[in-house]
């Protein structure tokens, strides 16, 4: 808690009531005639055109699915479709009033919001932009093809374009907005203002919050609008993002232009079901979704029910509440009532619902409710809105018959490059800053206490007359990742960092101590306890362009944020076809001394997953030039950091950690003690426990262990381990991680795949029990222990000249334990 808000028990004692005022329910009653001076005859039409554009597609792909054809085209289409017949009302009134540069996330049932803000932003865009835009994505391969014979103008041949681009990203064509590697669940278009989808149910509900978090540290224009489904209401990310988009601060403690509520709006498309489950009396407790908004911040969330059957009363919704944004009071919930006519997907055959309630909401159908108000209104005649869908079918024929071709729409091409997808993985970019701009930064950098008290430190661990240095003189690793993180504050301007205590605290283990006097709120905040939305909006904030530190606390926490580490942060990139870079760093601190859950090493889990860099120093220099890397990089890095550890000084690099800037590669191990005899790889802090094995092996038994460390598990360059074996013939892997599935397996495998011709012994490795950690008493039995590894050595690499083991590290033992899972 900051100093400055002081929290007072005479006042907080009193007694009081919390009173709740109240949130509209489907207000909106205006008829079309006192709606004349908001929309031109052209705009009533437009929004029916938009609506049944969106009904004609989905259209289109039921029927593909349901009898693979449509208007006599044949089309077998294996892949998703989530179709929204019934709500594109609710999607064309949400798109109507955004700006180009307003995004939309949305869900796997997102076909309709794609195409309503893809034909909003056609019909805002100049046409020299629409027209630039089109031509510059993946070099215009898309615009060739729908520009071929085409006789219209600029606008309609945005259609063309938008209506292609979807519908060839569903059938994972390389013409797809996102080359094919999106999908039917993913598809997105960026320069539309249209950002990814997500099939993770709630997935957009914090990645959005960090888009709106760009918009507003970086003071872009624009909101953000996070479409998600009423089920969604029951996810821990959306109401995390619900937390973190809600925080006091942003109108209590940010400074000037930056105070105030984010630019978000959390769209609830609500069809009154998740998959089969209903949602309003079965599996939520809320009644009406809008409820919800009343319970989290005084002003309810502005939140309200709309009724989105009737475009009109959206719009008049958006308009509202983008004023809302405006005057900075947000976020906004809305709980936009709408149904899905047709099933969760074409396979569906609704038991979970009767047909007299199907039937029902298709009398009421938006689209033939909307056409006859605007006939009986006279806005428009019955033939002329029947063009619009008979010219609808044909565009939309059209634009099938170009996206299933195999000639003018292929897909990648995986067989002459059978590693295309492998290259899309990540963006791989070396870039000081996002964006050119002058930092945001309260003082200049010499002035700052840490950096002050930092220049008197040693900077290697023994002084000049080879005295081991004090704690309290010493240079330690949290130096090397503070002087890092600061460095890349004072050059990138968009640089944002959050997590737990991140500020006023000095952060986890006093590493960004120092930081607070640096930089403002908007760059430097506390976050409630959201791991989950800590990662996600990191993910967000990340893929709009900015880069950003974000810290989980303890690795064990990891799994709270699982679904943003596992299934957002990696993929956003290759999904995208990589329009999107991730330029994302989360800080992961292994702990120790704190029992079960809270000294466990994970690394495995964030290294299986394709798409993340990991990296795991254990040394001040390479904590300082591998922080730096991944602050230079684009890609996602999970940096793992041991609380055993912060304090150690340099003992490996001469000369100690440099004073300037300097990088060391991800993926590059480290030989950090050359030997002969054997090779020991270690990931982690156990390097220290390595170090006293090498020098027992050396003073005991007058052998020399090779010690390296692997410093990356993600890129990793197996060139010099292999080198080494080459020289020792024996190779011991040694981390804290428990060692069943740990990343060590893997590297045994690979290890012995590529020098079993001069391995004299397999690979062993020696990690902790597969157990709980127990208390910091008995670590000592859990963690690696240099006897452990001597044990090893002499059981099962190579004999010990009078070495006595006192580990049972027999086949029979190893079978035992393995068939008892411990
Ligand atoms: C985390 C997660 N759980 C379950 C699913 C399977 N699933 C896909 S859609 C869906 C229902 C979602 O309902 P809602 O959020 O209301 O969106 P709607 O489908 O109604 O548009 C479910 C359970 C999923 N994709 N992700
Ligand atoms: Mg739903």
């Amino acid at each position: 808690m900051p100093k400055n808000q002081n929290i007072n028990p005479k006042v907080l004692r009193k007694p009081q009531f919390i009173e709740f005022g109240k949130i509209p329910v489907n207000q909106y009653n205006k008829t079309i005639a006192e709606e004349k001076n908001n929309f031109s005859r052209e705009d009533f039409i437009r929004i029916y055109h938009d609506m049944v554009v969106i009904r004609e597609f989905e259209n289109m792909l039921n029927l593909i699915k349901t009898t693979n054809e449509y208007n006599g085209i044949p089309y077998n289409h294996p892949g998703p479709a989530h179709l929204s017949i019934g709500q594109e009302a609710s999607a064309v009134g949400m798109a109507y009033t955004l700006e180009v540069d307003d995004y939309i996330f949305g869900s796997h049932r997102s076909h309709g919001e794609i195409l309503a803000k893809g034909l909003s932003a056609i019909h805002r865009l100049d046409e020299d932009v629409l027209y630039s835009i089109m031509k510059n994505y993946f070099g215009g391969s898309a615009l060739k093809v729908v520009e071929k014979d085409f006789h219209g103008d600029i606008k309609s041949l945005g259609i063309n374009f938008l209506l292609y681009g979807a519908l060839a990203e569903i059938f994972a064509r390389e013409n797809g907005f996102n080359k094919g590697l999106g999908g039917s669940m993913h598809a997105f278009f960026t320069p539309c203002g249209i950002y990814p989808n997500n099939a993770i149910v709630g997935g957009s509900g914090d990645i959005s919050v960090g888009a709106a978090l760009y918009k507003k540290i970086n003071r872009k224009p624009g909101i953000v609008v996070c479409n998600i489904g009423d089920a969604s209401m029951g996810c821990g990310p959306v109401w995390e993002g619900i937390t973190f988009a809600t925080m006091d601060q942003y109108k209590t403690l940010w400074d000037g232009e930056y105070k105030g509520g984010l630019p978000l709006i959390f769209n609830f498309m609500n069809n009154l079901y998740g998959m089969g489950g209903q949602t309003m009396g079965e599996t939520m407790g809320y009644d009406i979704l809008a409820r919800v908004g009343a319970g989290v911040n005084p002003e309810m969330m502005h939140s309200e029910r709309i009724d989105g059957y009737n475009p009109l009363a959206v719009i008049d919704a958006f308009r509202r509440k983008k004023q809302v944004l405006n005057e900075k009071r947000g976020p906004v919930l809305l709980d936009t009532l709408t149904y899905r006519i047709s099933g969760h997907s074409p396979s569906d055959a609704s038991s979970y619902r009767s047909k007299e309630e199907i039937e029902a909401w298709q009398e009421e159908d938006s689209i033939l409710t909307y056409a006859q108000t605007l006939v009986q209104s006279g806005m428009a005649k019955k033939e002329e809105l029947d063009d619009i869908t008979t010219g609808t079918k044909e565009l939309l024929s059209h634009i099938l018959m170009l996206s299933i071709d195999d000639v003018i729409s292929p897909r990648i091409n995986m067989e002459k490059d059978p590693d295309c997808i492998g290259k899309m993985m990540f963006s791989d970019r070396s870039l000081d800053r996002m964006e050119e701009r002058i930092p945001d930064v309260l003082m200049p950098l010499e002035e700052n206490p840490r950096i002050k008290s930092i220049k008197n430190k040693e900077r290697y661990y023994k002084d000049k007359e080879g005295k081991t240095v004090s704690k309290a003189k010493l240079f330690q690793l949290r130096d090397g990742i503070f002087e890092a993180v600061i460095d890349r504050f004072y050059k990138d301007p968009t640089l944002a960092a959050w997590g737990e205590e991140n500020r006023d605290w000095g952060g986890a283990f006093a590493v960004y101590r120092g930081l607070t006097e640096a930089l403002p709120y908007h760059r430097l905040f506390n976050s409630p306890i959201s791991e989950g939305a800590i990662v996600g909006t990191a993910i967000g904030y990340g893929m709009c362009g900015g880069r950003v530190i974000a810290e989980i606390m303890y690795c064990d926490f990891l799994g709270r944020s699982g679904d943003e580490v596992f299934n957002q942060l990696p993929k956003w990139q290759a999904m995208s076809g990589n329009i999107i870079k991730m330029p994302v760093v989360i800080r992961v601190s292994v702990g120790s001394k704190y029992g079960a859950q809270h000294s466990q090493d994970w690394s495995s889990l964030t290294a299986h997953i394709p798409g993340l860099k990991v990296v795991f120093p254990a040394t001040p220099y390479d904590a300082k030039g591998l922080m730096n890397t991944a602050l230079q990089g684009t890609d996602p890095v999970i940096f793992f950091e041991s609380q055993r550890i912060y304090d150690v000084g340099e003992m490996f690099h001469e000369g100690g950690v440099p004073k300037g800037y300097y990088e060391i590669p991800l993926g590059e191990p480290d030989i950090k003690r050359p030997g002969k005899d054997i090779t020991i790889l270690s990931i982690g802090a156990t390097l220290y426990q390595v170090l006293k094995v090498a020098d027992i092996l050396n003073d005991k038994y007058g052998l020399s262990a090779e010690l390296i460390d692997a410093r990356s598990l993600v890129p990793f360059n197996y060139e010099p381990v292999i080198q080494s074996v080459k020289k020792t013939g024996r190779i011991l892997l040694t981390s804290d991680a428990t060692s069943r599935g740990s990343f060590l397996k893997d590297m045994a495998q690979t290890i012995t795949e590529l020098a079993f011709d001069h391995l004299d012994a397999p690979p062993v490795v020696v990690g902790s029990r597969n157990w709980i950690t127990p208390a910091y008493e008995m670590e000592k039995y859990f963690f690696p222990q240099p006897e452990w590894i001597l044990d090893a050595i002499h059981e099962k690499i190579m004999h010990l000249k009078g070495h006595k083991s006192k580990i049972d590290y027999s086949a029979e033992m190893s079978i035992n334990l393995n068939k008892k899972g411990v």
